[in-house]
């Protein structure tokens, strides 16, 4: 494939398995060129993490847990190390709130997992970002992308805390638009539709949302993990270079109807 991320440098965080969208957003920038550093959130998973990250060999391969500065400064001082204290494109596909939350009553939802679904769905970016800002700033500029979900913006039945968590991470992006425009760095999010992917597969009543879905969305079908790569993609390079602040819909139409 044609190269548009030749000798660009990424960091991607939420690859769980091979059907992540981080995971097919990554594939797809090494396959156009990107040198791609990965984290992955716990022992659990770093084996799938490491193999994946081997196919496209990748230079580095770390822990972060999102809820830990310790963390995120250990993973971005080493992202520095790595990429001689340059980054270029930083992918955020990073979510969680507690399964109960995601089956029961919104108004059930206690202070302490609301605070958890908004800290590691929402205030992971703006933590990301921060520490993004100065790797990008040396490389004069950068581009971070953010999954996102209708449900920020419409009440989805039991998405709930999670809804919330992204009106919180959609209104982020604005605000880290504006403050990190100053340095060429754009800010985006992609509002994909459902995907089967580990997130999504143990929710209740998915396939039934699917077969809403594809009855509903204009374009009558589901679409995947490249779809996500393909828009990511775009967001990231040259070609969106005056693009930031915004959503971009990767949901077959979904989001424009009101029946
Ligand atoms: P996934 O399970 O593959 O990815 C979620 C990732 O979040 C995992 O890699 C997990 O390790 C990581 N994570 C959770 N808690 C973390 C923590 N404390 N620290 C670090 N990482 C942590 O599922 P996915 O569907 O690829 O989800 C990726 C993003 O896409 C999420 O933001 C999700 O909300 C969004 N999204 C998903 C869908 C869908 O239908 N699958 C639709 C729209 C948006
Ligand atoms: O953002 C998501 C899902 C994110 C997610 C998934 C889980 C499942 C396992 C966050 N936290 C957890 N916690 C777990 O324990 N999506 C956009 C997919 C999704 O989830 C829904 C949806 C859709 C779509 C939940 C209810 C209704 C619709």
């Amino acid at each position: 494939m044609a190269g548009r991320f030749e000798g660009k440098r990424a960091l991607v965080l939420g690859v769980a398995n091979r059907r992540s969208i981080a995971w097919a957003i990554a594939k797809r920038l090494s396959d156009e060129g990107a040198t791609v550093a990965f984290t992955y959130q716990g022992e659990r998973i770093e084996k799938n993490v490491r193999e994946l990250a081997a196919s496209v060999a990748s230079p580095l391969v770390t822990a972060c847990d999102v809820r830990s500065d310790e963390d995120l400064d250990r993973v971005f001082q080493e992202v520095a190390d790595t990429f001689d204290g340059g980054l270029d494109v930083l992918v955020h596909s990073v979510a969680f709130a507690a399964a109960e939350d995601l089956e029961g009553r919104f108004v059930d939802t206690p202070r302490d997992r609301f605070w958890l679904a908004l800290d590691i769905s929402a205030y992971s970016l703006v933590a990301c970002a921060r520490r993004a800002e100065p790797l990008m700033a040396a490389r004069g500029g950068g581009a971070i992308v953010t999954m996102t979900y209708l449900g920020g913006e419409r009440a989805v039945p039991h998405y709930n805390v999670m809804g919330v968590a992204k009106a919180a991470l959609d209104s982020s992006v604005r605000y880290l638009a504006w403050d990190l425009g100053f340095e060429n760095i754009r800010v985006n999010a992609i509002s994909a539709g459902p995907v089967r992917t580990l997130a999504a597969r143990s929710i209740a009543g998915f396939t039934t949302m699917e077969a809403m879905f594809e009855e509903r969305a204009p374009l009558h079908r589901q679409i995947d993990a490249d779809d996500c790569a393909a828009a990511a993609a775009y967001l990231l390079s040259e070609e969106a270079a005056n693009v930031t602040g915004t959503t971009l819909y990767v949901d077959a139409g979904y989001h424009a109807m009101g029946m």
